[in-house]
């Protein structure tokens, strides 16, 4: 069956192309610094937003038109996967992402479960027999079912641990047969409601015994993806355990994990921490630990996680910026982790999303690119941090200076003189870059 009749496959049509239902700046075979688009910005396509998502709220029903809703059960799950490879082909994607029960629906018991699972999966690795589509990354749903009410790894209740133990072992196996690249521990419940009723070092302790199980699981099976974990700070919980960039990074590094992790940063998530989504990739990056991104951005006059499509162009070049200085991705890429508003509810809504969501990481890579070829941002640190290139400054870096040595050079020293930061000047050089 068709599910998107009367769309065909979406075109790279330049900057000037007036046609909704082409790319204006993402040409997959267009070579930046040295890279494919396609090999830089390795999209995926979020399986539980686009093929799952239905547009309920806590305030109305599900409205979105989906060709595949009059299937039910087992069959509305290979419809969904029928209708994904369609739209995966259609927009020239090479990759898509999925939770475990995004693909197949649960049964009475784990095991009708799992095998609800086998059979989608060997479907889906069917299609990819024939497909360039890969899969940048799976992971477990261990947050919508009513028995994760108190978390997974982090429950109160030791038979939940176990659940969620037998759930991410499926998972990793799934891993294994579809060939994903990574897999994402996104702490879905892993956090708490107060602090009243937690022993919170009991549970960070759990938390880190159930990692440590899957990277042991991981090497008995031969997982080769990387591990990757995605912060957030709050939503579903009041204070979710990995509330951001800084706090997983020391939380990996106190417990000895952190060899085995990259982090997946997701845009919306840095800003509902209160921090710029550059700010988390700079983070993880200067931790050597920037493994993956999920693509979205959030509204500032709201205070939850929005999810939108990716659209204000300052925030993607920072992006690319982040993640080129960074040296690109390897195993990672750019999940959207993105669904169209409630108000967008015909199919047709789900190419225009994707589209402006490529198309702004494609302007971001341009611009990126062409802010490091011109060292735009480079000379101005440079600059900036000149003092410690020579003299005293170049003594403090090697280790040459202590106390006594900087109380005699400040006591010859009285006058200090400061340079502008310039920050203004500098938004307005970016601003040249944007826009020409
Ligand atoms: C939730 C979120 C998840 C993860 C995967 O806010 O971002 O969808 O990306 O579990
Ligand atoms: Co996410």
């Amino acid at each position: 069956m068709v599910f998107f009749p009367g769309i065909g496959k979406i075109a790279y049509e330049g900057p000037e192309s007036k046609n909704p239902l082409a790319f204006k700046h993402y040409n997959p075979s267009e070579t930046v610094m040295g890279k494919t688009m396609e090999e830089h910005l390795r999209f995926a396509v979020a399986y539980w937003h686009t093929f799952k998502g239905d547009g309920s709220d806590p305030f109305g029903d599900k409205n979105m038109i989906r060709p595949w809703d009059k299937y039910k059960g087992m069959d509305l799950a290979k419809a969904r996967v029928e209708a994904a490879f369609e739209f995966f082909e259609k927009l020239d994607v090479p990759f898509f992402c999925f939770h475990d029960r995004d693909i197949a629906p649960e049964g009475d018991n784990l095991i009708e479960t799992n095998q609800n699972l086998d059979k989608i999966v060997a479907m889906i690795k069917d299609y990819m027999r024939t497909s360039k589509v890969k899969l940048l990354w799976n992971t477990s749903n261990l947050f919508t079912h009513p028995r994760y009410v108190h978390g997974a790894a982090t429950s109160c209740n030791a038979d939940v641990f176990a659940y969620g133990a037998a759930q991410v072992k499926k998972s990793l196996e799934i891993a294994v047969e579809l060939g994903a690249e990574n897999y994402v521990f996104w702490g879905g419940r892993e956090g708490y409601e107060t602090l009243l009723n937690t022993d919170m070092k009991f549970e960070l302790d759990n938390l880190a015994r159930f990692l440590r199980m899957a990277v042991d699981y991981a090497k008995e099976i031969g997982f080769k993806g990387q591990f990757l974990i995605e912060p957030k700070p709050k939503e579903p919980t009041k204070h979710q355990y990995d509330f951001d960039a800084a706090t997983t990074i020391a939380f990996l590094q106190t417990y000895g994990l952190k060899d085995y992790f990259k982090l997946n940063i997701e845009a919306n998530h840095a800003t509902l921490a209160g921090h710029t989504f550059q700010h988390e990739l700079r983070v993880a990056s200067i931790h050597g630990m920037l493994g993956s991104i999920d693509a979205n951005q959030g509204d500032l006059m709201l205070g939850w996680d929005t999810d939108e499509f990716p659209t204000d162009l300052y925030v993607t070049t920072l992006a690319m910026y982040e993640i080129l200085k960074a040296g690109g991705f390897t195993t990672g890429g750019i999940n959207f982790d993105a669904k169209v508003r409630r108000g967008s509810f015909e199919p047709e809504d789900l190419f225009y999303a994707h589209i402006i969501g490529m198309d702004s990481y494609a302007k971001g890579l341009k611009v990126a690119a062409k802010l490091i070829e011109d060292r735009v941002i480079d000379e101005i640190i440079e600059e900036r941090y000149s003092s410690y290139k020579s003299g005293i400054g170049l003594e403090i870096v090697n280790g040459e200076a202590n106390f006594h040595t900087l109380e005699e050079y400040a006591l010859q020293n009285p006058v200090i003189m400061n340079s502008s930061g310039k920050q203004e000047r500098i938004k307005a050089l970016i601003n040249q870059y944007l826009f020409g």
